[in-house]
């Protein structure tokens, strides 16, 4: 039996019985003025707890990426926990996060295991069981079966054998060994399905990357042959967190769209299933075709995301994505075409990165006419090729991990490149961007499908909801954005009614005083959607203003507990006097 010293003897002979295992998410190095890209708990750490969960442990998950960097805290926590074993999931960035937690919780009870996994343990493993005593074990690559045989192990209590455990690395005599590779998981559906235990908004149905981006960790980390979920596993899965309130969902695939069959098979599942869930999606343009895409739209998949990384041809090139521009085009066109949002990855700070391969950039997204763009300056994570080159060029170590750094850019280690100018690169993309993105909104040409008129409906109105109430209204860049705006609520109404378009029209006649127009439009969509309470408070804040409080009343009365009904009815007696 292992013992603990977070608990008394009597305790003890309870909980190890069933030993606790806390699984941390720990913080960045950096804070984020954003934290979307670091806030969603790895979707591969819900599967680890399943697979505990699944055999009887007491499992639990904290997030800690926000957590306030107090060792108080973490002790506060950790004290009440008492975990036996702390499992951590380790990116790049939040490392340092996970051995200052790691490092508190020794202090606290010098018995309990600390393991890492994930990307970046796998990648650094050696330097982190040479560095950092407070680390017992790390798990190499996919996580379930080494992790859960590593906890039987040190449940046993009568001193691990790791060498028995294939794919996690240890101490031995004092130094890092790792044991033998670990076989993959080949049957993905044989894992204990997460969304049993947990609700997450993150999924992911297949494993591994054919493509060999320099740049990538996935390659080397998944390798090339990719496995999946079975399409009834995974549309399953999807169905328990929707009935669990999970309305949107991001496939984080490296390439959903990898089988063609496949996807449709998905789809179709989706779609007989009404799940009536929205989705967003990551690609290769090389497996985007017309088979597929009029599928994803109607199974609810509303954006997909796509590497484009460089418009110079030849920095895609030395990047292993020797992706043609023509087939970009395409890829792009026709996922617009079916009502979803392209969105574009673009790369900048690269080898060889200049003002014109930069203007090559800007002008490719005159080609691929992009609805949503991400821009990252490139960085060199360890497991990639990226990174080997770096360490040949520089006769550098991993030993410069031992830096408190989160990443080292790329531009960082070329003299060729200076920080002024890729800030300089960065600003010029995004301007760019927001330019354009006007013009590319004007040329949306949908196909012509009657079956698709409700589909481009909403389409056109959710975009428009972007550009008026979403991530684009804060953007200043962006020129006209209200008239944008409108003239695509007008666009989506032309197609099938819409109950977001009549609302965005409504409001926006309202923001500019016109509350005859907002009225008229929003009666419209009253006459189509009576039972929407967004529509009718709309409509009554219309007659408030319009100084008709009883009418007002009679709208706000039919919905008083809709947001904000409750303070105009009381404003409405107030105004009448009551
Ligand atoms: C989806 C995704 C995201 C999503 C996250 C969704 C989520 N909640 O997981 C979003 C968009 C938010 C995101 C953000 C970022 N990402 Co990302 N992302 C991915 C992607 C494409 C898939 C991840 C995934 O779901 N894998 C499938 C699941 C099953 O695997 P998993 O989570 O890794 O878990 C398995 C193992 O790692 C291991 N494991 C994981 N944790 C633990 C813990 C323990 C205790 C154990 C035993 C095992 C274990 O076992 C799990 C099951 O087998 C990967 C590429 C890839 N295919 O892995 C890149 C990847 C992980 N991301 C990467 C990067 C760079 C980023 C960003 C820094 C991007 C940016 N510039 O902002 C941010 C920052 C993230 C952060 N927290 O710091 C790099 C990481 C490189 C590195 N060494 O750190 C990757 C590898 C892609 C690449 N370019 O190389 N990402
Ligand atoms: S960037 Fe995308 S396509 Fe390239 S190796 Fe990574 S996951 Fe595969």
């Amino acid at each position: 039996m292992a013992t603990s010293a977070w608990r008394s003897p009597a305790q003890r002979h309870r909980i190890d019985a069933n030993m606790k295992i806390l699984f941390v998410y720990p913080y960045c190095l950096e804070d984020r003025i954003d934290s979307e890209d670091v806030k969603a708990v790895p979707i591969g750490l819900y599967y680890v707890a399943a697979m505990l969960k699944e055999n009887g442990y007491d499992t639990e998950i904290m997030n800690w990426h926000d957590l306030r960097r107090t060792p108080d805290s973490i002790s506060a926590v950790l004290m009440d926990k008492k975990p036996d074993v702390i499992g951590f999931s380790v990116l790049h960035a939040n490392r340092w996060g996970a051995i200052e937690i790691a490092r508190i919780a020794k202090g606290l009870n010098p018995q309990v295991k600390i393991v890492f996994g994930g990307v970046g343990a796998t990648t650094l493993w050696h330097h982190l069981l040479t560095h950092f005593k407070e680390i017992d074990y790390v798990i190499l690559g996919e996580g379930e079966t080494g992790f859960f045989h590593l906890i039987q192990a040190i449940e046993k209590g009568d001193g691990v054998e790791p060498e028995a455990i294939h794919g996690i690395a240890y101490r031995k005599q004092g130094g890092p060994v790792k044991t033998a590779e670990a076989e993959a998981v080949r049957d993905l559906d044989r894992l204990p399905d997460p969304s049993r235990f947990f609700t997450f908004q993150h999924v992911s149905s297949t494993r591994g990357c054919p493509k060999n981006c320099t740049f990538c960790g996935s390659p080397r980390f998944w390798g090339k042959a990719v496995r999946f979920h079975s399409p009834a596993y995974f549309v399953r899965q999807l169905e328990r967190l929707a009935r669990k309130g999970v309305s949107f969902f991001y496939f984080s695939d490296d390439t959903f769209t990898i089988d063609s069959r496949r996807t449709i098979d998905i789809c179709n599942k989706i779609i007989e299933k009404k799940l009536g869930i929205t989705w967003a999606a990551i690609s290769h343009v090389d497996y985007i075709n017309e088979d597929i895409l009029p599928w994803m739209r109607k199974a609810g998949c509303i954006q997909i995301s796509f590497g484009v990384e460089s418009g110079s041809e030849k920095i895609r090139k030395l990047f292993g994505k020797p992706i043609k521009t023509e087939r970009l085009i395409e890829a792009f066109t026709l996922t617009r075409a079916y009502g979803i949002m392209p969105r574009a990855y673009f790369i900048y700070g690269s080898p060889g990165e200049t003002l014109k391969t930069i203007e090559q950039s800007i002008d490719l997204m005159d080609q691929i006419k992009p609805l949503g763009a991400i821009f990252y300056i490139l960085d060199v994570f360890p497991g990639t090729a990226l990174y080997q080159d770096f360490k040949k060029r520089n006769h550098a170590t991993d030993d410069i991990w031992l830096e408190r750094i989160e990443d080292i850019m790329y531009f960082q280690t070329d003299p060729h490149l200076s920080q002024d100018q890729i800030l300089d690169f960065g600003r010029r993309l995004r301007a760019g961007f927001y330019e354009k993105l006007p013009k590319f909104v004007e040329q949306i040409d949908l196909v012509d499908r009657e079956d698709f008129r409700g589909l481009h409906a909403d389409f056109l109105s959710r975009l428009a909801m972007t550009f008026s109430h979403g991530d684009y209204a804060a953007i200043a860049a962006i020129k006209g954005k209200e008239v944008i705006a409108e003239s695509l609520y007008r666009r989506s109404l032309g197609y099938f009614p819409n109950r977001r378009a009549y609302l965005g029209l409504g409001m926006i006649y309202q923001m500019r005083r016109d509350f005859e127009k907002s009225t008229a439009i929003l009666a419209e969509g009253l006459n189509r959607f009576p039972d929407s309470d967004l529509l009718t408070v709309c409509q009554g804040i219309n007659w408030m203003n319009r100084g008709d409080y009883r009418t007002a009343l009679s709208f706000f009365n039919k919905f008083p507990f809709s947001p904000g009904a409750a303070g105009y009815i009381d404003e409405c007696h107030r105004l009448l006097g009551k």
